[in-house]
């Protein structure tokens, strides 16, 4: 016999879970023993549960494993919230395990939290419940929500009291793998494939737009086969921008608000967009022209509130456009020739309104590994970033669709637990602000990080937002901030520290990097990306 809190940790040996990042309460610390004495699954503690969530994001980003992230009853599990929301809005697969007390009527009791499930329920893809002795069931059901072929945030919620319970140590039955949900195509949209198949087939000008989705099923070559396929250029959101590399002669990058991309969609017949939400974001709030006939891979067959006529198609991305690219007869339409003047057109424009920008982008692409992992926070530089920095084939990048501010520092230390290569913040000063208790976590584990903060003294995307005649916004009132010294920060947390007052000692300082180290730009960037 083993107690429940073994038997969790079982579980999550078995379905491959190498990480858990948490902070531990009195109703979770049962766990914390079980999972010390097992030594199977590495703990990583936060040092706030947001903070714990966005690393258990971050990690799910860079490895497209489950990201598993430990809380305890109330204040602890509330604490997650924005983490747990961001990951279900991205569709990652994010396991928050956590205990709930009942105490029948009002008692006071510690933690007492009586809507707990339900606010877990509301931000996530609901809850499954510990009560008794049964843990393999409430596991298994919220193991395959996770990882089911759109993945999801799914909270566990233990009974604080039942973790004694002791039930069999008998083999767990195997759960699906991560990315298994979904292969198969069901009868009912074989037809739709057929015809977005004839549609984008037939087409004189088919384009393309991607989402992350593609890159969460891993179908990113599948996506440039069938872009080849048919000779369509390939548009996609900030989260779609990793699916290739602008040497490619038909991938143009997440910029749906560059007007040559807005001409180009405007002139295709025949869109094709796979697992994407067509946010606000990456649609330049909707303005993006998408002319029928467009049918949209997304496995949530939800429609869309600004595009009425996309024809949604629930199928997984990978096997839907392997089974596109198999009907497709027509000799490729010449994508390139549309694509090389709006390239050339782009960074043209780009290289001319911003200089300073382009400068510091360049700087951080020739310093960057090829396997680096970078997360971008609500600073201005995060959207010059998401459109103009080159990805790199084997890069992780992380940004908060949700647009939560604080979520690069830990999303970075998650993705540092891939155990690889170097892992990169960009940050504004405000978002430092907002997650430097995890700069702790930095200084306990040592990962080699490099937290880049822009500093201005401000909340500058605010403060440029606001400078707009349609918004009338403060000029100084909770804009301007005070800061602490960055290279005493730095120094306590046991962090290296450096000042980039250019572009160019932005690329030395990251070269030469072999630790935790904070590098300071003096600099606040435009915001007319
Ligand atoms: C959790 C959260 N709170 C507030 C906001 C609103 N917000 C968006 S950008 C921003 C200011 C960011 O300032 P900073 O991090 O210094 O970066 P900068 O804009 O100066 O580049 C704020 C407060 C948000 N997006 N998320």
């Amino acid at each position: 016999l083993v107690n429940i809190a073994e038997r969790l940790v079982v579980l999550l040996e078995h379905a491959g879970v190498e990480v858990v990042f948490g902070v531990g309460g009195t109703h979770s610390l049962q766990f914390l023993g079980a999972l010390e004495r097992r030594s199977t699954v590495r703990f990583v503690p936060a040092r706030n549960e947001q903070g714990a969530a966005y690393m258990a994001v971050g990690y799910a980003r860079a490895t497209r494993n489950v990201g598993v992230v430990l809380t305890s009853t109330g204040p602890g599990a509330l604490n997650a919230l924005s983490g747990i929301a961001d990951a279900d809005y991205s569709s990652l697969p994010v396991l928050h395990i956590t205990t709930w007390a009942d105490h029948g009527t009002y008692s006071g009791g510690i933690h007492e939290s009586p809507f707990q499930s339900e606010v877990m329920a509301g931000v996530g893809d609901g809850v499954e419940k510990v009560l008794n002795g049964d843990v393999d069931g409430p596991f298994r059901a919220a193991w395959e929500r996770c990882t089911g072929s759109t993945p999801r945030a799914v909270t566990l919620e233990i009974y604080s009291r039942a973790w004694n319970t002791e039930v069999a140590a008998t083999d767990p039955a195997p759960v699906p793998a991560v990315g298994s949900a979904g292969r198969s195509v069901p009868a009912a949209e074989t037809a739709l494939l057929d015809r977005a198949a004839a549609a984008l087939d037939g087409a004189r000008q088919p384009v393309i737009y991607a989402g992350g989705g593609v890159i969460r099923s891993g179908a990113s070559t599948e996506l440039m086969e069938l872009a080849e396929a048919l000779g369509a250029p390939v548009v996609t959101s900030y989260q779609g921008r990793g699916v290739a590399t602008w040497d490619h002669p038909l991938y143009l990058g997440a910029w749906g608000a560059e007007p040559a991309v807005q001409e180009l969609l405007a002139a295709s017949d025949g869109v094709l967009v796979v697992g994407s939400k067509l946010s606000a974001l990456s649609t330049s709030h909707w303005a993006l022209p998408l002319p029928g006939p467009v049918y949209r891979i997304d496995t949530n067959r939800t429609g869309h509130g600004h595009y009425a006529d996309v024809v949604d198609i629930a199928v997984d991305a990978r096997t839907a456009l392997e089974q596109l690219r198999h009907r497709i007869d027509n000799p490729p339409r010449a994508g390139e020739d549309l694509v090389k003047p709006i390239v050339a057109d782009v960074w043209h424009s780009f290289r001319e309104r911003a200089p300073m920008e382009a400068a510091y982008l360049e700087a951080l692409d020739a310093a960057l590994p090829p396997d680096a992992g970078i997360s971008f926070d609500m600073t201005k530089a995060a959207f010059w970033c998401m459109k103009y920095l080159p990805h790199r084939a084997n890069a992780t990048h992380s940004f908060s669709s949700y647009l939560c501010m604080g979520s690069a520092l830990p999303n970075a230390i998650g993705m540092s637990e891939r155990g690889v290569g170097l892992s990169v913040a960009v940050l504004g000063d405000g978002g430092l602000q907002m997650s430097s208790t995890e700069l702790a976590t930095i200084a306990e584990r040592q990962p080699l990080i490099a937290v880049v903060v822009l500093v201005d003294g401000k909340y500058g995307l605010l403060r440029d937002t606001g400078a707009m005649p349609a918004v009338r916004g403060s000029h100084e009132l909770g804009i301007t901030l005070w800061n602490p010294d960055f290279r005493s920060l730095a120094a306590t947390y046991a962090m290296s520290h450096r000042v980039a007052a250019d572009a160019a000692s932005l690329g030395q300082h990251l070269r030469e990097i072999s630790g935790p180290t904070l590098i300071e730009v003096p600099q606040s960037f435009g915001r007319n990306w």
